[in-house]
């Protein structure tokens, strides 16, 4: 298995329109929720854990365009646009947010352990890196059943400097296992910046340490991210192995709400906003004259209609019964 670092995935894979305008679409979806969540908690309509993902959107709307509905994605706390890009219902997903009992986890998971099994959203969690090795064991079981199934995992920058990030990667590799590792490199964990807490420049060089295909790529650009994932899913499928990719981004917002952002540079926040890469996929697909304005504002529309109701339906839902708290303790419950 190779171990060099791809910076430039496969040229050769053609982007078309129309992926390109999935992937818009499922990016616009996110980044609208995520800018309706934190409208609504300004004005005091919604409280509690939120971690904005705004300006990562199109790491998991790529990644989308390439897997299946049948495939596992693995995400943390910052998981709200891998969760919304892999299918979770929109109602199901708020109220678990909320802490509702018509979440998808009756709101006993809440935002930072929110599941929805038959989206084949199998995790998120709020243990720094805890996802990762679980990941291995889903990818064990797909390919020990031959199902050809995928498990997509992400993770921040700072993920990557825990003890089981590096099992996770041995074993994998190992067993060649059917795991896409992504690493959204936001350039910040919590308030350390990358390099100050990072002793490599690239976090896809220790993929290539683990005999791993390793890409490191620009995650704000599309085309880029889909030749990405593109290339680690078909490889993860014919039996080739797992990948890591390390995907370039940037968080608009803080690590959590209320957060004063104080350690980023208000000049590289500004720049990257300015680079805004939902509002640059925008402007380049109507430049290309495939899709017109009018037809991206119809998408739009669309969308927000879509997440109104969906807050509307979070909102008045109920929370649980107390009776519910010791329901669900166990798997077996459910069988
Ligand atoms: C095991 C563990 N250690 C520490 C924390 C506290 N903590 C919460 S978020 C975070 C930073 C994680 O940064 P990164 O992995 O880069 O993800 P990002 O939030 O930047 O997307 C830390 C240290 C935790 N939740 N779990």
């Amino acid at each position: 298995m190779t171990t060099q670092i791809t910076a430039e995935p496969d040229g050769e894979i053609g982007v078309g329109a129309e992926v390109l305008l999935e992937i818009f679409t499922t990016a616009a979806k996110i980044k609208q929720y995520d800018d309706t969540y934190r409208a609504s908690m300004s004005a005091g309509k919604v409280s509690g854990m939120y971690y904005s993902a705004r300006g990562q959107e199109l790491i998991p709307s790529a990644i989308n365009a390439v897997i299946g509905a049948d495939d596992y994605v693995l995400t943390m706390y910052r998981g709200v646009h891998d969760q919304i890009a892999k299918g979770v219902p929109l109602p199901t997903l708020t109220a678990e947010f909320f802490g509702k009992a018509s979440g998808s986890c009756k709101g006993k998971g809440g935002p930072m352990h929110l599941t929805d099994v038959s989206s084949g959203l199998i995790v998120t969690t709020g243990v720094v890196g805890s996802q990762i090795p679980i990941a291995v064991g889903v990818g064990l079981s797909a390919q020990m059943r031959g199902t050809g199934q995928v498990a997509v995992v992400s993770f921040g920058d700072g993920a990557a400097n825990i003890g089981a990030f590096h099992e996770a990667l041995n074993l994998a590799s190992l067993w060649n296992l059917p795991v896409v590792f992504v690493c959204q490199n936001n350039l910040y964990s919590e308030y350390t910046p990358f390099a100050d807490g990072t002793s490599i420049d690239q976090i896809a060089k220790r993929g290539a340490s683990y005999s791993m295909r390793s890409i490191h790529v620009d995650g704000n650009d599309a085309e880029a991210m889909y030749r990405a994932a593109r290339v680690a899913v078909d490889a993860a499928r014919a039996g080739e192995g797992p990948t890591l990719i390390e995907a370039v981004t940037y968080r608009f917002n803080g690590h959590m709400i209320g957060d004063s952002m104080e350690y980023m540079p208000k000049e590289e926040l500004a720049a990257a906003i300015e680079a805004d890469p939902v509002l640059r996929l925008r402007a380049s697909l109507i430049a290309s004259g495939q899709v017109s304005e009018a037809e991206i504002v119809e998408i739009e529309q669309r969308l927000q209609a879509e997440i109104d109701e969906a807050f509307e339906f979070a909102i008045a839902a109920p929370f649980p019964d107390v009776a519910e708290l010791t329901t669900d303790v166990y798997g077996t419950e459910n069988r």
